[in-house]
């Protein structure tokens, strides 16, 4: 791995235009399961690709909720990585220009990166599936989500529906991200499956000459395409770069 990691530490000592892409798995080390991996969310009892459906939401929001309880509360007690950090200190420096996220759980903010697209949404607001209302979160709904109970909407009583984007609905931001990696010189991909698209698809628009690295426990279907490929804990890889 040292070679890797060797070259990698080049590449961002070169970069002008980094740009990294997130999944869940940047996210376990803080308590968040993922979905695919050996002990994800896809592995518990009960839980498949199914409950994540718009339209199994819009007919069944109680269990939608019911399922969701512990996700939302590991989530509202999880705390940003070494890796959340690093991001953030890349940024800071100047080397990296955008991080493009798949996950919901917020913690790119919480540790306070600036330029993040979060492509599947996140749980600071809940939309009105009835009225169209929007809500900041509030501890009214944290309260009721954790029990998982249905958030109501305050003005016509209509299910609230968390703003991420479910199975079957349109990806937010995926025009500014498609550009983002357009113009990267060095795209990282960080603890993702490289399975669900759009975000999938989105390595297939960077340029010839650009570098291209993946750091995933497990392998991807993008392995191949990719420079580096490490198939290790990306807080333990990372830790060799020195940045934090
Ligand atoms: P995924 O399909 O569950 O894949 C995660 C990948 O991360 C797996 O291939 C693991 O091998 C790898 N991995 C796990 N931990 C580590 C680690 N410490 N170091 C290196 N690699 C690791 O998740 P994707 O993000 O690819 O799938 C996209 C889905 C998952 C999106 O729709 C997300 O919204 C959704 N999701 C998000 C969260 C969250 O917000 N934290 C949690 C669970 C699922």
């Amino acid at each position: 791995m040292r070679q890797e990691i060797d070259t990698l530490m080049e590449y961002i000592q070169k970069c002008k235009s980094m740009v990294v892409i997130t999944g869940a798995g940047i996210s376990t080390k803080a308590g968040i399961p993922d979905f695919r991996s050996q002990n994800g969310i896809y592995r518990q009892g009960g839980v498949n690709e199914t409950l994540f459906h718009i339209e199994a939401f819009r007919e069944d929001p109680a269990t939608f909720y019911k399922t969701f309880a512990p996700l939302y509360t590991s989530i509202l007690n999880a705390q940003p990585t070494y890796t959340h950090h690093f991001l953030k200190r890349l940024e800071e420096l100047g080397r990296l220009k955008t991080i493009i996220t798949q996950n919901i759980d917020g913690l790119h903010h919480k540790a306070g990166s600036k330029n993040v697209i979060e492509i599947h949404g996140h749980l600071r607001q809940w939309d009105c599936l009835e009225c169209r209302a929007s809500y900041d979160t509030s501890e009214e709904i944290e309260k009721h989500v954790q029990k998982g109970e249905i958030p109501r909407c305050v003005a016509c009583g209509g299910v609230l529906k968390p703003h991420v984007v479910f199975f079957g609905e349109y990806v937010m931001g995926l025009e500014k991200a498609m550009q983002a990696v357009q113009t990267a010189d060095l795209l990282v991909v960080l603890g993702s499956s490289l399975v669900v698209y759009p975000v999938a698809g989105l390595p297939g628009y960077r340029e010839e000459e650009s570098h291209f690295v993946i750091i995933n426990r497990e392998p991807t279907p993008l392995d191949e395409e990719a420079e580096i490929v490490i198939h290790e804990d990306m807080d333990e890889v990372l830790k060799h770069l020195g940045f934090l």
